[in-house]
């Protein structure tokens, strides 16, 4: 399988997270891609640099003026005079206005973000932009071959909505990969979330339409980050209806529960008759995750593999989250081959 990495990635160096009530080293950090590229290179896995794609197939899933805010948002946050991260503490929540965007940078970082924990950083944008190329390269290999594809994609997408960042993602990969297969003429795309969390962004993404299949396993949201997303009623809305499928699981579900759903998505994506599957590869189902509560062993990681090459379809990886540092690396490359081995 061919991957796909760009080095700008390493752009994004955020020393902030507000977590549990101080501010910490991210856990979104650059040693994560260090970790998988040095396992991929072991394992054999050929690593190709991205073309540059340009803010085409990002404005093709995303707002034109929230895209500009992230361009401009450091520039502007220091001109204000700030001293730290860009990092927003206040929104237009329920009881105040939310049709205004304030002309000050600090207001608009309550309007653009649905959560505090990610700063924006000087390199936070050119960091995106790769990560989107990295996402454009891997998809764009697969449209051509039919071939299964790996994006190395740092910063994650899946939290980042229309027009919102939040979750350490920015712009959302995996909306602007499943955007180009369907303009490249696919008539149906999956976008299978696995990551620990809800990929509330892409659902938002493609919220009223049936030509992008959205369906993700995550902790269940009344007890787990973002919370007010990715409930099981959540199904979609207008001729979205039905393609919008959440299978909230509690915290410490066991690997055999999560499959047996699993099963329940790949039927889903069968019916619908998908002709190509996007996975939001979030290796934060891992046990010994930091900060998530699924109980994912590495041969499990194999064997999730295993069933997604057995689905029959062309499938394209992207890297979303996972915090484990030392085992992210293990945990990705045993994806990717238990795919390579389902296949043979
Ligand atoms: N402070 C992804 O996995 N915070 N994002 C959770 C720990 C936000 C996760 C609580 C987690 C975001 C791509
Ligand atoms: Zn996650």
């Amino acid at each position: 399988m061919l991957t796909f990495f760009s080095e700008d990635s390493r752009r994004r160096q955020a020393r902030s997270e507000l977590h549990d009530g101080a501010i910490v080293a991210p856990f979104e950090c650059p040693e994560r891609i260090d970790l998988v590229l040095s396992a991929l290179r072991k394992a054999a896995f050929e690593v190709r640099a991205p073309s540059d794609y340009g803010l085409a197939p990002v404005l093709a899933v995303h707002d034109a003026d929230y895209i500009a805010f992230l361009e401009n948002c450091w520039q502007a946050w220091q001109a204000a005079g700030h001293e730290g991260e860009a990092i927003p503490n206040i929104w237009p929540a329920r009881t105040l206005r939310s049709d205004k965007i304030p002309r000050s940078v600090s207001g608009q970082l309550g309007y653009y973000a649905l959560a505090a924990e990610a700063s924006i950083t000087e390199g936070t944008f050119a960091a995106a932009m790769a990560s989107k190329d990295t996402a454009l390269g891997a998809v764009d290999y697969t449209l051509a071959t039919g071939e299964p594809s790996f994006g190395l994609c740092r910063p994650p997408g899946h939290h980042a909505a229309y027009d919102q960042f939040g979750g350490y993602c920015f712009f959302n990969n995996a909306a602007i990969a499943a955007q180009r297969a369907v303009s490249a003429g696919k008539r149906r795309v999956a976008v299978l979330d696995v990551d620990f969390h809800h990929g509330n962004g892409t659902q938002h993404i493609f919220y009223h339409r049936n030509d992008v299949l959205f369906l993700s396993l995550h902790g269940d949201p009344e007890v787990t980050f973002p919370y007010y997303s990715g409930y099981a009623d959540e199904i979609g809305e207008g001729s979205g209806e039905g393609y919008t499928v959440n299978y909230p699981l509690p915290p410490g579900t066991s690997v055999a529960t999560w499959m047996a759903t699993l099963e329940q998505a790949l039927e889903r994506i069968h019916q619908a008759e998908c002709e190509l599957i996007v996975i939001s590869l979030g290796v934060d189902i891992f046990e010994g995750d930091p900060i998530s509560a699924f109980t994912f062993q590495h041969a499990d990681f194999t064997a999730l593999g295993k069933r997604l090459a057995d689905a029959g379809l062309p499938c394209v990886f992207l890297m979303e989250g996972g915090y484990a540092v030392e085992e992210i690396g293990v945990n990705v490359v045993n994806v990717l081959q238990g795919f390579e081995q389902g296949r043979g």
